[in-house]
This record gives structure tokens, sequence and C-alpha cells, in this order.
């Protein structure tokens, strides 16, 4: 899954036409270098971020999910409003990467209404605060808990089985000891039946691991990534393709699969 965030902070340079021209541009390149995914976001859910409004984040994703039609992948929507879900959903997205796990009044039946495949993540606390002290008992069995109810709830609404992925939500309310048990442990979730998207890219976990700034964190990203698949992975959400594709294709090649 790569990441196309639509964000001033991202395409910024000539204002909204311009910033969706290089988000279409750019998701492009991403399909050319092995996505199997696009994620498209038009609100950060950083640690601290601002929250932007529905139309704002409508008028920054919309015209990319529209400039893309016809393109030979799915596009998922990266939002946790109803309504964002609703109108990228009818514009061409087929999946809702929400970190706030379908929790939002009306999210469930949007997601239902609409027969998309849904991506339900943990995190602890809202991206403005939660890494100001995150806490567990055990940090496993509690996001295990969480996911196993969400999938429940999910069902419950009418989206099948079949259309869930969950993520344990690496940063989101995390120490560092958090998140490394969570990556050492991922095959766990295995057992709630469902795949798992597991998101390391970049994270500021591989900056206190290496000392690195975000915009060197490739080869620890490349590497988190790898680790994640091998521990049961089916989807690693990431900003370079290309460098993870090619990790993946020599661990293919060592398990005799090909990809
Ligand atoms: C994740 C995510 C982000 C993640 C899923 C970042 C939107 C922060 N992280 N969605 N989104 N999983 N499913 O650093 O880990 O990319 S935003």
């Amino acid at each position: 899954m790569g990441i196309v965030n639509v964000t001033p902070d991202s395409f910024s340079d000539g204002g909204q036409h311009a910033s969706a021209a290089a988000a279409i541009a750019y998701a492009e390149q991403l399909i050319a270098d092995g996505a199997d995914i696009l994620d498209i976001g038009g609100e950060s859910t950083r640690p601290g971020a601002a929250q932007v409004s529905e139309q704002e984040e409508l008028d920054r994703v919309l015209p990319v999910i529209e400039g893309l039609r016809g393109i030979s992948i799915p596009i998922s929507i990266d939002t946790w409003k109803p309504q964002v879900m609703r109108v990228a959903l009818a514009a061409g997205a087929s999946m809702v990467n929400d970190v706030n796990a379908l929790q939002a009044e009306g999210a469930l039946q949007v997601a239902a209404d609409s027969g998309a495949a849904v991506c339900l993540m943990h995190k602890q606390g809202t991206p403005q605060t939660m890494q100001q002290r995150p806490e567990y008992e055990n940090v496993m069995a509690e996001v295990s808990a969480f996911l196993s109810e969400r999938i429940s709830l999910a069902e419950a609404a009418g989206i099948s089985r079949q259309r869930i992925v969950i993520d344990p939500g690496f940063g989101f309310g995390k120490t560092l000891a958090h998140n490394l048990d969570l990556l050492r442990q991922l095959e766990a979730f295995g057992a709630l039946g469902v795949p798992v998207l597991a998101g390391l890219s970049r994270k500021s976990m591989l900056g206190a691991i290496t000392g690195r700034e975000v915009g060197e964190r490739v080869a620890a990203s490349v590497a988190a990534a790898l680790l994640a698949v091998q521990r049961g992975a089916a989807i690693v959400r990431v900003h370079d393709v290309r460098e993870t594709v090619d990790a993946l294709k020599i661990l293919d090649a060592v398990n005799g699969r090909e990809r």
C-alpha cells in the first residue's frame, strides 16, 4: 500500500489544482514502482497534527481520486469522517483506511452500505494527545481485544469478514517499547482471522532506534516492512514503494514464491 498524502505540506507549490496534479502524478509513479493499493489521505494524522474540516479534506482528496479513475489498482481513502468516506467511495475508492476503526457516528453504516473493504486500526487517545503518556498493562492483549471487538461490531453492522483488515496502529499512542512488542509478536494477530496491515514507514520509532530524521529513514522503513511481512503482515503501508517491493521480492525468492 503506497501512501499519497494530499496535504498542503506534501504538494504545496501552486494551490489546490497544482497540488492535485502533482499528487496524481506521484500516485502514478507509486503504481509504476509496484504498489498494489494506493492510500489517499487529506488530513495529517501525525502526532500533534491539527484537524481539517470535512469540506477541506474533500477538496484535497476528491480531485485526486477522480483523476485516478481507470487505474489498475484499488484506492483506499484514509479518513475517519463518514461523509468523506461516503463521497470518496462514490468517486471510486474501494477501501476505507480508518485510524479510528469506524468508531465515528455513522461510519460503520457508511462502510457497510458501500461494499468497500475496511482497515480497522487501534490507537490509544487522539492524534492530538496520544503520544503524551501511552500506558498499557499488556499492549498485545489490549490491542487484540480492541481489534476483536471492532471486527465483531463491523460484522454486526453488515461488513463481511472478507472485507476486513486489522492494524495494531504503530505509533498511535505507543511508546517505543510498546511498538517493538507489537512488531515482535505481530504474528499473534493472525488468530483474529483477518489479514493484518502494518504501518511503520518513516515513523518516529525508527528515528528513535537509528537516530535519523524522517527523510533519512528509508533503510529502517524497508527493514521494518520486511520484518512485518515475515511476521505475517499481508499489507504494508509505505512511502518508499520501490525500495520495499525490492526487499519483498528478495524475501519471496528465498521463500520460493514470486511477486
Ligand atoms: C497509519 C495509518 C497513518 C498506520 C494505518 C504516518 C493513516 C501516520 N499511519 N493507517 N495512517 N496504519 N492503517 O506516519 O500505521 O504515516 S498516518
